[in-house]
């Protein structure tokens, strides 16, 4: 007997990526050979010693459980859900197997992965030698499609992106565009975040990131492809850290608890552009210190996934997931009030590719990185889209990434 098991409403095998959100998932008994019907399946995680856990429901809103029981008939999909169990994140690529069983005989089984982003101080050598490698090959000593992340976050993208209520949701599909094209070169890796409130002594070393000699040159083992990160025709990062990177955080940055006590308000909490995102950015000279050329480093990516993750985790202390909230997001936004491109409604600049004034004369990179498993935030994002990152006001809005310390909503 045969069983056609779809994840993420395909059957590909590129879908096969999961969340701590519950994933529409199927299967379906085909007919052929031995093929009885109707049969009573079980699904379970293939018993391993390490890697990520799911969990099973039969609808998204039920409890999530090790098992589920499920009864196929030939040719018909019968739904149900899988998620990561929470703080059960894979360090590999399909290092979860899906099972089904009917009785003690094996049906089928299908490998996935729990891809979570996770603290960048504490990835597994080859998580990080994986993620290193995919962002070198984005940038292919300068001659790759990373040109057009650098590109993006400038002087042209300054007032769509900053000083406004959309800096956070902004930002957020900034993160995902790159996380994507990423994960089209290896789906494997998930974007880490730089706890930049704690020391990250693993981050800032010869085999991940880098580690500045005093000039503010950074430097790099023979075996570390950023060694050829190249910008603007222009090889090498600068960055001159302003604190020490072994033993302590950025400079005077508000803590995480101080970070999600700024307010229960949009408003109040976007103060977080200031500190700790700009003292962030400021604990170091050379080209992160600056909206121009800060995406040149690629230190600016795990950054921002942390700011986006500080927003994560404020959206869920104070349940700010739903648009309709007027404390989710700026008041002036629903009605327009805000510059274009910071209203919830507006279409995001670069991906909807509109130039001329009032947006940029540019709009480099073209349309948002398509994903295999999640069909949302869509090709051209509104600021509205960026909100339900795990689907739970609305599962069709799941973005597809996670944080380790966040759990479903
Ligand atoms: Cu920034």
């Amino acid at each position: 007997m045969a069983i056609e098991v779809s994840i993420n409403g395909s059957a590909a095998p590129g879908a096969r990526y999961v969340t701590w959100a519950p994933s529409p998932c199927s299967a379906r008994l085909q007919a052929g050979a031995g093929a009885t019907s109707p049969i009573t399946v079980t699904l379970r995680n293939k018993p391993s010693a390490s890697g990520g856990t799911v969990v099973f429901y039969s609808k998204a809103t039920a409890a999530p459980a090790n098992t589920l029981s499920l009864t196929l008939t030939v040719g018909t999909p019968v739904s149900f859900f899988v998620a990561g169990e929470f703080g059960k994140a894979s360090v590999s690529d399909g290092d979860v197997a899906l099972q089904i069983l009917n009785g003690t005989t094996v049906l089928s089984e299908t490998p996935l992965m729990v891809r979570i982003r996770k603290n960048a101080n504490t990835l597994t050598p080859g998580e990080r030698d994986r993620f290193v490698a995919a962002f070198a090959q984005l940038n292919n000593k300068g001659a790759g499609r990373f040109v057009d992340f650098r590109n993006i976050h400038t002087q042209a993208g300054k007032p769509e992106a900053h000083g406004a209520p959309g800096f956070l949701p902004w930002h957020r599909a900034f993160m995902l565009d790159l996380e994507r094209e990423l994960q089209a070169i290896d789906p494997s890796v998930a974007l880490p975040y730089w706890r930049f409130d704690q020391k990250a002594p693993a981050l800032f070393t010869l085999d991940f990131l880098g580690s500045s000699n005093s000039n503010g040159t950074v430097q790099f083992s023979p075996t570390n492809p950023l060694q050829f990160w190249a910008t603007d025709g222009t090889p090498g990062i600068i960055r001159r850290p302003l604190f020490n990177v072994a033993s302590e955080p950025a400079q005077n940055v508000l803590t995480e608890a101080q970070t999600l006590a700024l307010g229960n308000k949009f408003t109040l909490f976007r103060g977080m552009e200031g500190n700790p995102h700009g003292f962030a950015h400021t604990s170091f000279g050379g080209s992160i210190s600056q909206i121009p050329t800060a995406a040149k480093d690629p230190l600016f990516f795990l950054l921002h996934a942390n700011v986006d993750r500080l927003w994560a985790k404020w959206q869920k202390k104070f349940g700010r997931f739903n648009t309709t909230l007027a404390a989710a997001f700026d008041s002036n936004a629903a009605t327009g009030g805000n510059r274009i491109g910071h209203n919830l409604s507006d279409t995001m600049w670069p991906w909807n590719g509109v130039t001329g004034t009032p947006r940029p004369p540019t709009a480099p990179g073209g349309p948002m990185a398509d994903s295999p498993s999640a069909r949302a935030p869509g090709l051209k994002p509104k600021v509205q889209d960026l909100f339900d990152y795990q689907g739970a006001v609305a599962a069709t809005s799941w973005l597809g990434f996670d944080y380790d310390d966040i759990p479903f909503a």
